[in-house]
């Protein structure tokens, strides 16, 4: 037998490529070194420093699968790698880079003309372009197929009305995605559509007050009229799988992602319980600390090992979206008590910043909710094992 490592039971570093190896460290060292040091204060006192995208740009960390346009051309699984050293750190974090490189650049390379990819991709690969991605509305949350927002077509343009919220990044965003109803098509279908920060009509306003993911700002987008040219809309979606078709791949970063908050907190729960003492012990000779920190060991370690498996099917062209489903909704839960019991085994210290399980149990919350709640993806596999669909 070979020697057990604790820090990485099912010897995942064995199943990576050296390219994936040289891409998970970068983004490590950048995210130890850099990120970590201004997640506090940043989460205390709700700020985004839009520079740290320009910083992931330059290492190559934004859009990372995709091929040309400055991008990196990484596997699937070294986009998950990255997603998982930033939310080590924060999800906010690691939510500002879904959004830019799951929800922006993949649906304009994916989906958009030469010229939208020549003109868009280049600038967010970089980081210098900061964009949103618009599908919630007020009324329509986990059922998109319901939104109210609608283009029509005037001449050459189209004229966009509705109102986004819950939108990352939104109030600072260059460019927006926004999907609309297109009334110009016969049945309506939901087209995706750029906009552009300036454009007569378009506004956005910060949503306060929210107690996770702070160091994420958050807004509403609202469309008054807002005139954008023709050629702004993506030919290549129509229907709802277009903004699908995006959230398959940000949920599989997120799958890997909330496993790094997961294991920061397990590291600093395992870190702390060494090192307090309690009946004249440390209190991580007590089985039932040993219990809680064994469960969320072996959660991170299947959830890590079942999450390269779906990067290596994605890869292959193998992978089906309920795959994706399942490892979002296990990862965020799983992520979520385990940051619950992390923050237990601190006692009171557990609910103070500088010791950062708090922060991660409080983000967990939107990460459990956003692309899809926990439910709303258990909803997805019940009407694939049983053929009936649950929504409604
Ligand atoms: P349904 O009738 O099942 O499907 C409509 C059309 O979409 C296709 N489709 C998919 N295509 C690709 N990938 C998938 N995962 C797909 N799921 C469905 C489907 O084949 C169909 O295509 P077509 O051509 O036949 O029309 O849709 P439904 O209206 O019954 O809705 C089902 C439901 C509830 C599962 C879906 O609406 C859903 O997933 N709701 C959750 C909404 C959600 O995830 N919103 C995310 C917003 S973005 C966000 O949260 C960003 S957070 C920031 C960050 O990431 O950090
Ligand atoms: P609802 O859909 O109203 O759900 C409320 C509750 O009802 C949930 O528990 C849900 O599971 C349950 N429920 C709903 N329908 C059913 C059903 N049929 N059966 C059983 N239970 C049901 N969206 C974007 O488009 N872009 C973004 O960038 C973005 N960023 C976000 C950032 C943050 C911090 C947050 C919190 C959200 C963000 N979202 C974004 C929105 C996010 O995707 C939605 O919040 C999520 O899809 C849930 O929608 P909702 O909040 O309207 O909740």
């Amino acid at each position: 037998y070979v020697k057990y490592n604790w820090e990485d039971p099912l010897d995942l570093e064995s199943q990576l490529t050296d390219e994936e190896r040289i891409m998970r460290d970068t983004a490590r060292n950048y995210c130890q070194e850099k990120l970590l040091p201004r997640a506090v204060d940043a989460f205390r006192n709700e700020k985004f420093d839009p520079e740290i995208l320009a910083e992931m740009g330059e290492l190559g960390l934004l859009g990372a699968t995709i091929d040309g346009y400055g991008c990196a051309g990484a596997s699937s699984v070294a986009y998950g790698l990255i997603t998982r050293e930033v939310e080590r750190v924060d999800s906010g974090y690691r939510s500002a880079m879904s959004v830019i490189s799951s929800l922006v650049m993949h649906p304009i390379w994916a989906y958009g003309t030469e010229e939208q990819k020549q003109k868009y991709l280049p600038g967010l690969a970089k980081g210098t372009t900061l964009a949103s991605f618009g599908l919630t509305e007020p009324n329509h949350g986990s059922d998109p197929a319901g939104m109210e927002t609608t283009a029509r077509k005037e001449g050459d343009h189209y004229i966009l009305n509705g109102s986004k919220t819950w939108i990352t990044l939104a109030p600072i965003a260059d460019m927006m995605l926004i999907w609309a109803k297109n009334l110009d098509e016969e049945g309506a279908p939901v087209r995706g559509f750029i906009l552009e920060k300036g454009t007569p009509g378009l506004s956005t306003t910060k949503i306060q007050g929210k107690f996770s993911l702070r160091a994420s700002i958050t807004g509403q987008v609202m469309m008054d009229d807002v005139r954008i040219p023709t050629e702004n809309m993506l030919p290549g979606a129509k229907g709802l799988s277009g903004p699908f078709g995006c959230l398959n791949n940000a949920r599989f970063g997120i799958a890997w992602g909330a496993l790094g908050a997961a294991e920061a907190c397990l590291h600093a729960a395992r870190d702390y319980t060494l090192e307090r003492k309690q009946f004249d012990k440390p209190i991580a000779g007590n089985q039932l600390i040993q219990k809680k920190l064994a469960d969320a060991h072996s959660e991170i370690a299947l959830g890590l090992q079942s999450c390269i498996h779906v990067g290596r099917l994605k890869d292959a062209g193998k992978a089906a979206p309920q795959m994706i489903s399942m490892m979002k909704r296990n990862s965020a839960s799983k992520s979520l008590q385990i940051a619950r019991d992390c923050r237990d085994m601190l006692g009171g210290n557990g609910i103070v910043d500088e010791y950062h399980v708090i922060r991660h149990l409080c983000n967990l919350e939107s990460v459990n909710t956003y692309e899809g709640t926990s439910d709303i993806h258990a909803l997805i596999l019940g009407k694939s094992i049983t053929g009936i669909q649950a929504f409604y």
